[in-house]
Order: structure tokens, then sequence, then C-alpha cells
């Protein structure tokens, strides 16, 4: 194990934000640092005293608010949360407009302020999955890194999840038995129209390791190639899980067909048949997972299951995350 100590900026790199992976520059580096996290939660608990973190919800969340808080408290930082969605003023975002409607605040304000009052941001806002133009443009969490003016962390954007893309491969590098695992991706059903971002997040991430990589998803549901890249995508899911040694299953609504829900096909569900397929694989999911939709009750309820662990894992993550940018100076 690397020792970091006081190196740690030299080690992992400067990082000002967390959006993506292309703010880390050393993956390797960041999931030692997690780990070693793990291995010692208080250790660091100086490094963010008299820091404020804020957490800013604009959807529901469970996992991402807790282990984010708790990661926060593990540094020693006072940390605020907030739910905009509900509590918070309905925030414009778009530029120049006549502000005379439902909307009270602009969002060139709200992360002004919030800025004024924190060290460090997390920010959660999905997609509308209706206009995928704007949508891909992330112009929330872009309005909020060009206003805010301190380092912001994304904990789910319109288009990516990179604190459970980080998570995932923390919990592939403690559980991997072979040293490139055979990961598949698979789509699975669900009755709501879903996010792509922990889909893109979790290809881009994957894309950047040595593992082998197969995404399995239907016809019409094939994932932005600015995600994907050369990662093969193939819509048999027999095919995928043929000798995999992780299978990660995650619905996302259409990418091509903008937010549609065009497949509900049962046989997308992992389940004990095509889990006979696979290399004894683990099961991942980033949760919440519906129960018998997405996962039959047989493998989540099995051993192989590992999503507490990785539930578990997102606290740590996050913690290497926010050490890093508190570690800049
Ligand atoms: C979110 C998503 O992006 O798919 C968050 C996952 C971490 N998931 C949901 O919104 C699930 C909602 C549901 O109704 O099952």
């Amino acid at each position: 194990m690397i020792d970091f100590g006081k190196g740690l900026v030299i080690s992992i790199g400067k990082m000002n934000n967390f959006l993506n992976v292309h703010d880390v520059k050393d993956i390797g580096a960041l999931v030692k640092e997690a780990l070693k996290c793990k291995h010692n939660p208080r250790a660091d608990h100086d490094l963010g005293q008299h820091k404020t973190l804020g957490l800013i919800f604009m959807n529901p969340s469970l996992r991402t608010r807790l282990s984010t808080q708790k990661a926060g408290l593990n540094l020693g930082m006072d940390v605020m949360v907030m739910n905009f969605s509900g509590e918070g003023w309905a925030l414009e975002t778009e530029e120049g407009v006549i502000m005379n409607g439902d909307k009270a605040e602009h969002i060139k304000e709200a992360a002004a302020v919030v800025g004024a009052y924190c060290d460090i941001i997390g920010l959660r806002s999905f997609p509308s999955l209706k206009d995928r133009e704007l949508d891909y443009s992330d112009h929330v969490i872009n309005a909020f890194v060009k206003f805010a003016g301190v380092p912001i962390v994304n904990l789910e954007s319109a288009t990516v999840h990179p604190c459970q893309s980080l998570t995932d491969i923390i919990t592939i590098e403690e559980t991997k038995q072979v040293a490139k695992p055979k990961v598949v991706l698979t789509w699975a059903p669900h009755p709501r129209a879903l996010p792509q971002s922990v889909g893109n997040s979790f290809a881009e991430w994957i894309n950047k390791t040595d593992y082998e990589f197969v995404i399995a998803n239907p016809e019409g549901y094939d994932l932005s190639q600015e995600f994907t890249r050369n990662a093969k995508v193939v819509h048999n899911p027999d095919v995928a899980y043929e000798g995999a040694d992780y299978i990660y299953a995650k619905n996302w609504s259409s990418y091509e067909h903008y937010g549609q829900i065009l497949c509900q096909d049962e046989n997308w569900m992992v389940d004990e048949r095509k889990m006979k397929l696979t290399n004894d694989a683990k099961f991942m999911h980033c949760l919440p997972v519906r129960r018998n939709v997405v996962v039959s009750d047989g493998v989540i309820d099995n051993d192989s299951s590992i999503v507490i662990q990785e539930a578990a894992n997102r606290e740590f993550a996050v913690q290497a995350v926010l050490k890093t940018i508190l570690s800049n100076g």
C-alpha cells in the first residue's frame, strides 16, 4: 500500500472539482486512498476542521446523502444539508428570462449564496428527460461550478454519477478473484423512466480500467458513445452473462428516443437462470432497486450479491474525494 501521508496531492493530483472521471488524474491512487479511509475513517479528523460542507439535493437520496454527510464528519467538517425540491425556492436556470412566473430565484444567486456559506458543495440534480440537449449540457451543476466560487462534488448530475462509479471500482477491487475480471453492465426493466447517469458513468469509469467490459441492453437503449466509447455492446443478455465475474444491473430510459420506456421485457431481469451462465458472478446495483423487476429475490438475497458492501463503500469513496479537495490547500 502506498503511504500517502502529506503527499496526497502529489500522489492523486490536485482536484478542484469532482464532476466526472476527467477530474481524476490517477483512479488507482484514489481507490487506494478510499481503502485507506475505510481502514481508519477518523485518521484525518483535523483536515476539515472549521470547513463547511453543504449538500444540496434537487432530488431524493438515501445513500448519497448519508454517506457524504458521514464522510464530511469523519474529516472533521461541519455539514449542512438542504433539500431544494419542496424546501427551497423554485429555481430559474435559463439566462435572460423575465422571471414573472413560478420560479422565485435564479440559480446564479442561489449558487453564489450557498458558495458564500460553504467551503465545498455537493450537488444532486437529475435530468428532465425531456430535452436531451439541455440535460446533456449538465447546465445545473455547471451553473454551480460557475457561480458558487467553491469546489463542487457531483452527487449525480443529469449525465453522470461519479461517486457511485468510484465506489463500484473500489468494490470490484476488494472482491475480484482474477486480475482482469469480466464486468457486465446490464440494462434491466423498470416501471419508471430513469436517468442514464449511472450507466453512463459506470461505462466511462470502467473504460479507464483494464477489465473486460461488456454492456448488454435491448435495441433502442444504447447509451451515448460519449461515455461508452469502444465498449462492446450486445443486445442479447445470455451472450453477455457467459463467463461474467460481475453482473452490474441498472435501468435507464432510452437515450436515442430520449427519456422513453421502449421495453418492459422481464427476460432482462437479473435472475437465477442467467446467473448460472456466469463464472459465479457477483451481483451489483447502486440501489434503490426494484425487487423482482430489476433483480429476482433469489439473486439479491444470495451470498453473491454485494450490494450492501457496495453501498457501504460510498462513504469512503466520497471521503477520498473530499480529502483530496481539502488537501489542495
Ligand atoms: C436514480 C437513477 O439515477 O436511476 C438514482 C440512482 C442512484 N434512481 C431512481 O430514481 C430510482 C427511482 C425508482 O422509482 O425506483
